[in-house]
């Protein structure tokens, strides 16, 4: 493919165009850009598609005024104040790369390549700009090898353990679900272009059931809302799997034709009673034997798991429990019916093409450092051989959405550390840059995106010229690469190459489809079945090494894994350990005298993570930042409604204005993640308590198994 064959979007110009929201959420939402004279004016939902059906979010609908903020980054920055005071001066590109490569080259030869360290995630979710940009750069390096696990990836480990990497159900059959459960997730805040399936299922009969510790949004909207103790949910499935096997609720041909392990599973889960459970959980009994009878009962039934499941410390073996409970009552024989985690996998990527480890050079000896761990590699208490001399941070506000937030910043605040960050704003994690570098928003870059919430893929081209001197991510690292003499292929790649690249487009899921005909209607979806005959594990046919749904998992005997995804695409170095082969229960971490309560940080309303957590707009919406805590454990304190309160424990505390509500229960304090440092009364948020201790699988973070205790402030 040529630069030609994508029809030129005219920037100067007047019209609607076509964009794909780039943030890291489920929905990738098609969006109809107006543009007047090179200038976009708004933005809403297209109405054609399929799954935006013409709305779009709070934190997007206003998505010029991003791009236009008076804060926005136009101009490469350098440092003139201390680190961390946002005193900085414009410079050109030419003196801002040029002064990296010296940097980089100066750190290689006195260091090594390890002392250089990427830290990134998905402020943008493209194929091309996304998670994977800079990988080939830093493999190419033999920098210090990033793994970011923030998200998914110990569920990820988990569900592919039990049913293989499958895109599993079509996110809109839901439609044809008659038992919905949604297991940790509000979908209403984080994933509301799901809603209106669940709406529709329920308007023709199904139950909806939310299992979550908030009686948020989505909770109050449901038939019903079960409470639960934070990190527990183990205990919940392993008895709705007891109740499920002891009262012969099984489809049991499918069990014996397209399933292994379940009479190993009965064994397992022989004492897991629902008093045991209730103990655990602090859901009576009887309700966890009603849960169970009406899921297996009520066919297709459908769980539908968020991602604070995976946030304690058995949070993988939890997902592994929940996993089998489509397969013990043969959910997926019926479109609707099944486990909905990840479509992505039905997206041909060409993974190994975006990352690269093969240009890693021979011999290097390559380590890998957790970005949840950061704080501890940047002050030294990893003891790392090789110091951490320069961080290069895109896509990612480290200081917002990492743990263990105050050795972090103490970290960053070195002032031998050299730290690059490439942003659209001046972040909390900018503000300690020496170099921070203007980046492109989604109306004016390229990329293609995939989804992790439908099965369409779609083309975003740019709308407008560049704000500024800002520039896309993938021009970013052909620059370094440019600077370090890298002269591979890759890093000459025009951007309409990297898309011809970056997918499998012969692959059968993209038949019919190819980027010309993505930058007519912008979007299509796979070449699947429709949702109506949408059943891939009608008849078995699992990814796994048996071919079937495995309750008793090959793959966890191997060991614990996380997925070259997460991991700039590396299969080397992983965690290794002893996995049990069956789930198991793996109790959250118990309350201590000192911190009785169990803190939980989900995602804010209004903001996408740390994203937007400067804007007005968004900021009005959202309210001021705040903990919600239970009447009971408030007055207990001496703590009123509207009081500010200190939640602390021994790693560090933030202060926030107090919401007293039985919304959560007792024994929880929910305070949500996302807001700045400039918003927060003492400076710390919701990460300055945060532990860095991984989950059970895929390295996944524990922010579900925090202890904390309140005062007031
Ligand atoms: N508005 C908004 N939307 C977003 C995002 C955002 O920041 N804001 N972020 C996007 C991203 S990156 C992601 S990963 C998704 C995540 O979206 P979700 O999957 O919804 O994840 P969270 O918001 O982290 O948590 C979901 C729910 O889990 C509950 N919870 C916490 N701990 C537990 C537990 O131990 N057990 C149970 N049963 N429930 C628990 C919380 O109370 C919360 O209601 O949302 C995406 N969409
Ligand atoms: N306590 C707590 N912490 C959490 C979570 C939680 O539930 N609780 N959730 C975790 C989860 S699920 C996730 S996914 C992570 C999210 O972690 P991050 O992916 O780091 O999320 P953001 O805070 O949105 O930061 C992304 C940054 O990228 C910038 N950006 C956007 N587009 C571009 C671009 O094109 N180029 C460049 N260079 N920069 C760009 C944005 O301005 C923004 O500052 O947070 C994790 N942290
Ligand atoms: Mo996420």
């Amino acid at each position: 493919m040529t630069l030609a064959d994508l029809p030129i979007v005219d920037l100067g110009g007047s019209g609607t165009r076509r964009a794909i929201c780039p943030h890291d959420c489920p929905d990738s939402c098609s969006m109809l850009v107006t543009v007047e004279d090179g200038r976009a004016t708004g933005v809403k939902g297209d109405p054609e598609h399929p799954f935006t059906r013409g709305g779009l979010c709070a934190k997007v609908n206003n998505y010029q005024d991003r791009v236009y903020s008076p804060d926005r980054v136009t101009t490469p920055l350098r440092r003139t104040g201390p680190k961390g005071s946002g005193r900085f001066e414009p410079v050109t590109w030419d003196d801002a790369i040029a002064e990296i490569g010296t940097r980089f080259r100066g750190i290689v030869a006195e260091h090594g390549p390890e002392a250089i360290m990427p830290v990134s995630y998905l402020g943008t979710q493209g194929t091309l700009n996304g998670l994977n940009v800079g990988d080939p750069f830093f493999n190419k390096l033999g920098a210090t090898v990033t793994e970011r696990t923030f998200c998914d990836s110990g569920a990820s480990t988990a569900y592919v353990m039990s049913v293989g990497p499958t895109a599993g159900v079509d996110p809109e059959s839901l439609v044809h679900s008659k038992y919905i459960i949604i297991w940790a997730c509000n979908m209403v805040s984080t994933n509301l272009h799901l809603w209106p399936f669940v709406l529709e299922a329920q308007k023709r009969g199904a139950k909806v059931v939310v299992i979550d510790p908030m009686r948020h949004r989505t909770a109050k909207r449901a038939d019903w809302h079960i409470p639960i103790r934070p990190g527990t949910d183990g205990a919940l499935a392993m008895a709705m799997i007891h109740v499920i096997l002891t009262e012969g609720l099984t489809d049991a041909e499918y069990v014996a034709e397209h399933t292994v392990g379940v009479d190993e599973l009965a064994e397992r889960v022989a004492d897991c009673t629902p008093e045991w459970a209730s103990e655990e959980t602090g859901i009576p009994a009887e309700d966890i034997r009603t849960l169970a009878r009406e899921y297996a009962a009520a066919q297709p039934s459908m769980i539908r798991i968020g991602v604070a499941i995976e946030r304690a410390s058995g949070g993988g073996q939890t997902v592994r429990a929940i996993s089998c409970l489509p397969g013990l009552v043969g959910a997926w024989r019926k479109p609707g019916g099944g486990l909905l985690a990840l479509p992505l996998w039905a997206f041909p990527v060409n993974w190994d093409g975006l990352s690269r480890v093969d240009l890693r050079p021979e011999g290097g000896t390559t380590r890998v450092v957790n970005q949840y761990h950061l704080g501890r590699a940047l002050t030294g208490e990893m003891g790392l051989e090789t110091p951490i001399k320069a961080l290069m941070v895109y896509n990612a506000n480290p200081v917002i959405v990492c743990p263990d937030q105050e050795r972090l910043l103490a970290g960053l605040a070195r002032e031998d550390l050299f730290t690059v960050v490439s942003e659209q704003f001046l972040t909390d994690t900018a503000l300690y840059a020496d170099l921070v570098l203007p980046a492109t928003t989604q109306l004016e870059q390229l990329d293609v995106m995939f989804s992790w919430g439908h099965f369409y893929i779609g083309l975003n081209q740019p709308s407008i010229a560049p704000v500024g001197e800002a520039i896309p991510n993938t021009e970013l690292f052909r620059r370094l690469a440019a600077a370090m003499d890298f002269d591979d292929d890759c890093f000459r790649m025009t951007d309409e190459e990297m898309i011809a690249a970056a997918y499998d487009w012969s692959a059968p899921a993209l038949a019919g489809i190819t980027p010309q005909s993505l930058a007519e209607k912008g979007w299509a979806r796979l070449n699947l079945p429709d949702a109506e005959h949408y059943a891939p594990h009608a008849e078995g046919g699992f990814p796994t090494p048996s071919g079937k749904h495995e309750f008793a998992s090959a793959a966890a005997a191997g060991g614990n894994f996380v997925l070259p995804l997460f991991r700039q695409g590396s299969n080397d170095f992983q965690p290794g350990g002893t996995v049990d082969a069956l789930p198991h229960y793996i109790p959250p971490r118990r309350a201590s005298e000192a911190y009785p309560l169990s803190l939980i940080s989900p995602k804010s309303h209004a903001f996408l993570n740390s994203s937007y957590g400067n804007l007005g707009a968004q900021q009005r919406v959202q309210g001021e930042p705040a903990a919600i805590v239970h009447p009971a454990d408030a007055a207990a304190r001496g703590i009123g409604d509207g009081d500010l309160i200190r939640v602390f424990n021994e790693r560090g505390e933030f202060v926030v204005r107090v919401v007293v509500s039985e919304e959560v229960a007792a024994g929880v304090v929910l305070s949500a993640m996302g807001g700045w440092r400039a918003q927060a009364k003492g400076l710390g948020t919701v990460n300055a308590v945060n532990p860095v201790e991984f989950a059970d699988l895929g390295n996944a973070p524990t922010f579900s198994d925090t202890r904390v205790e309140v005062a007031p402030a």
